[in-house]
């Protein structure tokens, strides 16, 4: 019988795969050898309902907002499960999964200590396999992925970044992966191959941001990553298309919000201004109307 993902941990648990402390390791052990106990009990009596409640409509919104608004909070599938794993990274830079239902939450993996407080957590099926990866990257420009068992897939070397402005998941190139982009501490962009991890990109120029997006915000078919200093360059020749004459704000959004089939920049800022809206296509400040 296939394992499920929850017994497919256990056994990435049991091989010592992990991050845990020795302290976890005892009550790993004594959870594990419960766990066996409650599978044959639950194996041996009949199956008269799903034992877990799916997670409702609200908790399910409460996810997403945390994710959406805490850049190093996100939300992961757990697979043939109906709850969901939220992953987040604290400031004593370790990262935690931990697996949401509507009555519990069940601290699933601890991360190693890793090289510096984690400032960003994204998820993402980066080679396309069906399964999810999480990236995450530190104070110091350090860059982990992990897979949904939690093993190691790649980690940067401590040389490549001293730090990293902004980075995002996005298929900027030919092949079928994701691309991590990465915008260095020294404004040079590089594409990491989010299958084989290998530099596909490094950018001859330089660009300043602390948030960048990857869309497609003008009439050709290229991909652009849109700086929040203001800045859209062309994904695949990094060639400058348009620089506005203000930031587009501290943080960014791509919306379409005049129905014409391309999205526009939607900036905002920290101190509840409102929002700027950029027509990149146009090059302009849209008015509010
Ligand atoms: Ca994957
Ligand atoms: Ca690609
Ligand atoms: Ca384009
Ligand atoms: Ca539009």
């Amino acid at each position: 019988m296939p394992l499920s993902y929850r017994e497919e941990i256990g056994v990435n648990c049991m091989n010592g795969r992990n991050g845990l402390s020795r302290l976890d390791e005892w009550s790993r052990t004594s959870r594990f050898t419960m766990g066996w106990l409650a599978l044959v009990f639950l194996m041996l009596m009949p199956r008269v309902g799903h034992g877990q409640s799916d997670l409702d409509y609200w908790k399910i919104l409460a996810m997403d907002r945390a994710a959406y608004r805490v850049p190093t909070f996100a939300v992961m599938p757990a697979q043939n499960e109906p709850g969901q794993n939220i992953v987040y990274g604290d400031r004593y830079a370790i990262l935690h999964v931990v697996y949401i239902t509507d009555n519990s939450a069940d601290e699933l993996w601890r991360s190693p200590t890793l090289d510096g407080e984690v400032y960003e957590v994204l998820v993402e099926d980066l080679d396309g396999n069906g399964t999810s990866e999480i990236i995450c990257r530190t104070r110091g420009g350090r860059i982990y992925v992990y897979d949904d068992l939690f093993n190691v897939r790649y980690e940067n070397l401590r040389e490549d970044y001293s730090e990293i402005s902004a980075m995002t998941i996005a298929n900027v190139d030919d092949d079928a992966a994701y691309e991590i982009v990465v915008l260095a501490g020294n404004g040079i962009i590089d594409y990491i191959d989010g299958a084989q991890f290998s530099r596909e990109y490094r950018s001859t120029q330089s660009y300043r941001a602390t948030e960048m997006i990857v869309g497609n915000v003008d009439n050709d078919a290229q991909l652009e990553i849109i700086f929040n200093s203001g800045m859209v360059v062309d994904a695949s020749a990094g060639d400058i298309e348009w620089r506005a004459s203000s930031q587009f704000g501290d943080h960014i959004e791509l919306f379409d919000i005049d129905g014409d089939g391309i999205d526009e920049v939607i900036g905002y800022r920290n101190n509840n201004q409102p929002v700027s809206i950029f027509d990149v296509d146009e090059q302009q400040e849209k008015p509010l109307r």
